[in-house]
C-alpha cells in the first residue's frame, strides 16, 4: 500500500516529493509532459519548463508521445539496472520521461501489435542523438530475453558502435565525437522478443574530412587511436611514427590530443570490438590506414615544363608496401591522368585527395558491410533506430551541410505527416471528431531540392555532365536562371537587376523550415563529381590487401559506367530511406543541446529557443493540443481518481467506462472539457486535469488512512 501510495503522489512519478502538493511540485519542477502546460501556445512557457527541470536534472520531458531531451553534459545516475527493471512494462505516463519509458514502450508495442517500430533521433550537433541511442540499444540488450543460439548477439550489437566511431566520428567545433555519418540501424527481434539481429545502413560519410580538417577540429578518431595505441611494432610494420603531428592529414586541426578522450583507451577498445565482432582483417584495415597517412604525406615537385613528380620516394615506398600496390604504379598515376597527359601540381595534389577519400570512404562502407554479416539473421519483427546528422548551420556552409540540411527537410516533411496522420488516426479510432491544425508544410523546399529538372540537384548533376567549361559559379548562374524569384531561395541579384550587398557573389541562401542558410558554391561540382581518375583505380584494383580489392573492383574500371553523382545518390538513399521510416510505427528522440560550451549547469536560453523553433515542438505541442492537451485508457484514470468520488472508491465494478462517466460527473466536468472515447478519456484543457490532481493530492491523508485502515482489518 506505501509504495502504491508513494508513486501516485508524486507528480513526476518521483518517490521523494511524497508531501509535496501537486501545484509546488508543478512550480519546482515544472510539467512531465508539454501538453499539460497552462500556455501551450507559448514558446516562453515550453521553455521556462524545459529550464525549470533541467535545473533538477530532470533531462526529458513529453510532447504526448515525444520525448524531448536536454544534453546534461554529466553523467546522471539514471541509467542503471535497477532503474531499467522500474521502466520494465509501465505505462508512460505513470511515473517520470525518461529514455527507457520510450525504449520500453515501444518494444512492447512491437510485441503486442506485431508491427514494426522506429525511433527516430534528431537534434543538433552535439544534443546527445548518438548518446541516445546507445542507451536504446543499452536497455534491450539487458532487459529482452536471450535467445540461446545467438546469446552473443547483443555483445555484438553494442560492440559494434566503438568501432563505427573510431571510423566515422571525430572531434569537431561542436562536439568531441561528432559523428559524420548517418546511422540508420534495425535492431531484429524472435517470435519471443529476443534480439535475433540487426542491420546497418550508413549514409554520406564526411570524406574529406580525411584530408581536411578545420582549425580545432581532428581527423577521424582511428588515425589518432592507431598512433597512440599502436605498440611499438606493429607501428614499426606500418612505418608510422608515434606523433600525430608528422602526418600531413593530422596536422591541420593542430589539436592532437583531447582533455576528454584517452586515444590509448579507445585504441584497446576498439580492438576488443572488433574481435567481439568476430573480425580476422585487422592486419589489413590497419594497413589500409596506414597507406592513407603515408599518401597524406607524400609530396610533389615542379619540372621545368611543368610537369609533376614525387619528391617523397620512402612515404612511395612504405605506401607501397602497406596498401601492397606495385609502387611504380602509384609513383606514375598519381602524377599522370592517363600515360600520355601529365597533371600539373595542383591536379595531382588533388589526385592524391581523392584517392585518399576514395580508399578511407570505401573502407569504410566495407566495414559496414562486415558487421552486417556478423549480425545476420532475420527476426520476424524489428525496431529500427535513426541517429543521423541534424540541422547544420556553420560559418562556412558547403556541399555537405546542403545534404545534411536536405535530409531534415525530409524528416521534418515526414515527421509532421505522421504525427498528424497517427492523431488523426487515433481520433477516428476513438470516433471522436477530428479538427484540423495549421502548420508549416515544408514541401515546397523538399521541391526546390530534390525536384526532377528543376530542383537544386537535378541542376547541379546537369551541371556537372555538361560538356564544355563548367565551373561552381555557372552552376550558381543556372540557379539563379531556373529558381530566381521562387519563395524560398536567395542569391545577391535582386529581382530589379541590382545587388544584394549582403551577400556574396559565390552564395545562394536557402530559407529552410528551421532557418536561413548560406551556401557557399565553391566545391560544389567537384564534391559532386567525386571522381577518382579511372588509372587510380586500376591500381587499387592490383592491390594484395583484400580490403581493397573488394572496395575497388575490376568491373568498375572495365565497365567504366558512370556512378550516380553524390547528391543524387544520397536523394535517391534518402527516398529508401522515408519508405523504411514510413513502412513502420514511429516513436521520437528531439535532442536539444544546452550550451555552447559543452558544460553541465547551463542553460543558454537563445540557443535552446533556436533549436526549439527548427525542431518544430511549438507545432507539435499545437499538432497534440489540436483537440484535447490530455488523454488516458479508462483504466488507467479510474485506478488515479477513483478515490474522488464515493461510487467509484474504492472499487468500481460496472464497465470502464461508466465508471469513468461516473468520475467526471461527480468531478463537475463541464461536456465541452472532455469526451469519452472507445477505450479512452480526451481531456481538453490542462486546468481540468490540474484540478483533479490537486484534489487528489488534497485527499491524500485521508486515503492513507482509509488504506491503512483496510490494511489492517485484513
Ligand atoms: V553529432 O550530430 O553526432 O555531432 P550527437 O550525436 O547529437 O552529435 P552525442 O550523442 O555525441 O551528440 O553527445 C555529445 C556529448 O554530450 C557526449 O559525448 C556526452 O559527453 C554528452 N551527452 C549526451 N547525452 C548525454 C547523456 N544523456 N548523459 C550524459 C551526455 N552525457
Ligand atoms: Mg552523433
Amino acid at each position: 500500500c506505501l509504495i502504491f501510495f508513494m508513486e501516485e503522489v508524486d507528480v513526476e512519478g518521483r518517490v521523494r516529493i511524497v508531501m509535496e502538493s501537486a501545484l509546488t511540485a508543478r512550480d519546482r519542477v515544472g510539467v512531465q509532459d508539454f501538453v499539460l502546460l497552462e500556455k501551450y501556445n507559448s514558446e516562453a512557457a515550453l521553455i521556462e519548463n524545459l529550464r525549470r527541470r533541467f535545473g533538477e536534472n530532470l533531462i526529458y520531458t513529453y510532447i504526448g508521445s515525444v520525448l524531448v531531451s536536454v544534453n546534461p553534459y554529466k553523467e546522471l545516475e539514471m541509467y542503471s539496472k535497477q532503474q531499467m527493471e522500474r521502466y520494465r512494462g509501465v505505462s508512460f505516463y505513470e511515473i517520470s520521461p525518461h529514455i527507457y519509458a520510450l525504449s520500453d514502450n515501444t518494444y512492447r508495442a512491437m510485441r503486442t501489435e506485431r508491427k514494426d517500430q522506429c525511433i527516430m533521433i534528431s537534434g543538433e550537433s552535439g544534443a546527445g542523438k548518438t548518446e541516445a541511442s546507445k542507451k536504446i540499444l543499452l536497455y534491450y540488450t539487458v532487459t529482452c530475453p536471450i535467445n540461446e543460439h545467438m546469446a552473443t548477439l547483443g555483445d555484438r550489437l553494442l560492440q559494434s558502435n566503438p568501432v563505427l566511431e573510431a571510423f566515422g566520428n571525430a572531434k569537431t567545433f561542436r562536439n568531441d565525437n561528432s559523428s559524420r555519418f548517418g546511422k540508420y540501424m534495425d535492431v531484429q527481434f524472435d517470435f519471443r522478443g529476443a534480439p535475433v539481429g540487426g542491420h546497418i545502413l550508413n549514409y554520406l560519410l564526411e570524406k574529406s574530412r580525411v584530408v581536411h580538417q578545420n582549425h580545432g577540429e581532428r581527423n577521424f578518431h582511428i588515425f589518432y587511436q592507431l598512433l597512440d595505441g599502436g605498440d611499438d611494432d606493429l607501428l614499426t610494420t606500418l612505418a608510422l611514427e608515434r606523433n600525430p603531428q608528422s602526418y600531413n592529414y593530422l596536422v591541420k586541426g593542430n589539436c592532437p590530443r583531447l582533455s576528454s578522450v584517452s586515444d590509448k583507451n579507445n585504441w584497446k577498445v576498439v580492438m576488443k570490438a572488433l574481435s567481439v565482432i568476430g573480425f580476422t582483417e585487422e592486419e589489413k584495415l590497419l594497413d589500409i590506414i596506414a597507406s592513407v597517412l603515408h599518401l597524406g604525406n607524400t609530396q610533389f615537385g615542379e619540372g621545368e615544363e611543368g610537369e609533376t613528380y614525387i619528391t617523397t620516394e620512402t612515404q612511395i615506398t612504405h605506401l607501397a608496401k602497406v596498401s601492397t600496390v606495385p609502387p611504380v604504379s602509384l609513383d606514375v598515376h598519381i602524377c599522370k591522368n592517363t600515360m600520355i597527359s601529365p597533371l600539373n601540381f595542383e591536379q595531382a595534389m588533388s589526385a592524391r585527395d581523392a584517392l585518399a577519400k576514395a580508399v578511407y570512404g570505401r573502407t569504410f562502407t566495407w566495414l559496414v558491410e562486415k558487421i552486417n554479416q556478423s549480425l545476420a539473421l532475420k527476426g520476424c519483427t524489428v525496431i529500427g533506430l535513426l541517429d543521423i546528422y541534424g540541422f547544420e548551420v556553420l560559418q562556412h556552409n558547403s556541399f555537405e551541410q546542403f545534404c545534411i540540411n536536405y535530409c531534415n527537410e525530409k524528416l521534418q516533411q515526414l515527421f509532421i505527416e505522421l504525427t498528424l496522420r497517427s492523431e488523426q488516426e487515433e481520433y477516428e479510432t476513438e470516433g471522436i471528431a477530428w479538427e484540423t491544425v495549421q502548420y508549416i508544410d515544408n514541401k515546397i523546399i523538399c521541391d526546390l531540392i530534390e525536384e526532377k529538372h528543376k530542383g537544386i540537384i537535378s541542376i547541379l548533376d546537369e551541371e556537372c555532365l555538361r560538356p564544355g567549361e563548367t565551373c561552381d559559379v555557372s552552376f550558381l548562374e543556372k540557379l539563379e536562371d531556373t529558381l530566381g524569384g521562387h519563395p524560398h531561395f536567395v542569391t545577391h541579384k535582386l529581382a530589379n537587376g541590382k545587388t544584394r550587398r549582403v551577400m556574396s557573389r559565390e552564395e545562394f541562401r536557402l530559407l529552410h523550415y528551421a532557418g536561413e542558410v548560406n551556401y557557399n558554391v565553391n566545391g560544389f561540382l567537384d564534391k559532386n563529381n567525386d571522381l577518382l581518375n579511372r588509372n587510380l583505380k586500376e591500381v587499387m584494383c592490383q592491390s594484395d590487401n583484400q580490403i581493397l580489392c573488394h572496395c575497388f573492383r575490376r568491373e568498375e574500371v572495365i565497365h567504366q559506367k558512370r556512378p550516380e553523382m553524390a547528391a543524387t545518390q544520397f536523394k535517391n538513399s534518402l527516398m529508401k530511406l522515408m519508405e523504411i521510416l514510413m513502412s513502420k510505427e514511429p516513436s521520437y528522440v528531439r535532442c536539444i543541446k544546452p550550451n555552447d560550451a559543452k558544460q553541465p549547469g547551463r542553460f543558454d536560453e537563445v540557443l535552446v529557443r533556436h533549436q526549439v523553433k527548427y525542431l518544430g515542438l511549438m507545432e507539435n505541442l499545437r499538432v497534440r493540443r489540436a483537440g484535447f492537451a490530455y488523454r488516458r485508457c479508462f483504466e488507467a484514470f479510474l485506478q488515479r481518481y477513483k478515490p474522488l468520488c464515493p461510487e467509484t472508491w474504492p472499487n468500481w465494478h460496472g464497465r470502464l467506462a461508466d465508471g469513468v462517466s461516473t468520475l467526471v460527473n461527480h468531478l463537475g466536468y463541464k461536456a465541452e472539457e472532455y469526451k469519452l472515447g472507445r477505450s479512452k478519456i480526451f481531456i481538453r484543457f490542462p486546468k481540468t486535469l490540474f484540478s483533479t490532481e490537486d484534489a487528489l493530492q488534497a485527499k491524500k491523508p485521508e486515503i492513507v488512512i482509509t488504506i491503512q485502515s483496510a490494511w489492517r482489518g485484513m
